[in-house]
């Protein structure tokens, strides 16, 4: 269907989850809505107290600029505007834009009458990042164990949480989630060659159906997973991703506080191996 026509048949009042017809509208190819409005907001303002941070020194170099959360004194507390209070601030602007972003896709899934897999997928990397600056400091007690906002502060936040632990890739966890963002690498790779080996063909041959496709895995390897198969399991192996990432870092600290390496003693203590 044109895009223009399938437009007038789609863009009719409703699907939306609260408010009724406020904000039921779009502007030029946005869709609007209540969450659309929530979203602007949480992130202008978000936006605006990053820069009045990044205003108060002591640099204006983008790779240097920093907002820290509180000191580690004060706890699960709120703190002073410029002392981890901005960063507090911040942080509930983003999670209120990531939220709003979130159910606006679930508003224009409803119009639309598709599934919330988008939405749900979304959703997974919210987690993620709720569970690194929300659950993990409040399972430690202290705002002051989350990320600071800044490109090398961040990074460093990450090497210095590492190294905290001796060395995280003995963390089994996070040996599931890396293995997971391989594998996601990989299939997407190979749907992504498939696909255009079939629909891309060169000048004067047809495009190859999905017979094709599957026969060349069935060549390959025995086994087609299926077109509908394919896009499941990328979904699978990314929400994987995610998701052990968020487990390999609330573990660190609320569960297992000695270097990750040591966490193995477990195997070497099996009674399999004394004679
Ligand atoms: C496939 C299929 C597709 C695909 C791909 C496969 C016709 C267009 C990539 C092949 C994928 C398989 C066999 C699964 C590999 C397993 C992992 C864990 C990466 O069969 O159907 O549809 O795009």
């Amino acid at each position: 269907m044109a895009l223009l026509s399938f437009e007038r048949k789609y863009r009719v009042r409703g699907g939306t989850l609260i408010g009724g017809d406020l904000f039921d509208f779009w502007v030029g190819p946005f869709y609007v809505g209540f969450f659309g409005v929530t979203t602007a907001f949480f992130a202008t303002l978000g936006t605006a107290l990053i820069v009045y941070g990044a205003a108060l020194g002591p640099t204006w170099n983008i790779w240097r600029i920093n907002i820290s959360p509180p000191d580690i004194s004060y706890g699960l507390a709120l703190a002073p505007f410029n002392a981890g209070g901005l960063w507090q601030a911040i942080t509930v602007c983003a999670l209120g834009a990531f939220s709003s972003w979130a159910l606006r896709e679930v508003e224009i899934s409803r119009k639309l009458g598709i599934g919330l897999h988008v939405p749900f997928a979304f959703s997974v990397a919210i987690f993620a990042y709720f569970t690194l600056q929300v659950i993990r400091p409040v399972l430690l007690g202290a705002w002051g164990h989350a990320f600071p906002y800044g490109i090398f502060s961040h990074l460093e936040w990450v090497s210095n949480t590492g190294y905290k632990y001796l060395n995280f890739h003995y963390n089994p966890a996070h040996m599931i989630a890396v293995s997971f963002f391989f594998t996601t690498t990989f299939a997407l790779s190979l749907h992504g060659g498939l696909i255009l080996s079939a629909a891309n063909p060169g000048r004067g041959e047809t495009v190859k159906t999905s017979e094709y496709e599957d026969t060349f895995f069935r060549d390959v390897m025995g086994y087609s997973v299926g077109t509908l198969g394919i896009h499941r399991l990328g979904l699978f192996l990314a929400l994987s991703a995610g998701l052990w990432s968020a487990i390999c870092i609330v573990i660190s600290g609320p569960v297992w506080s000695q270097g990750w390496p040591e966490w193995w003693n477990w195997w070497r203590n099996l009674p399999i191996w004394s004679q």
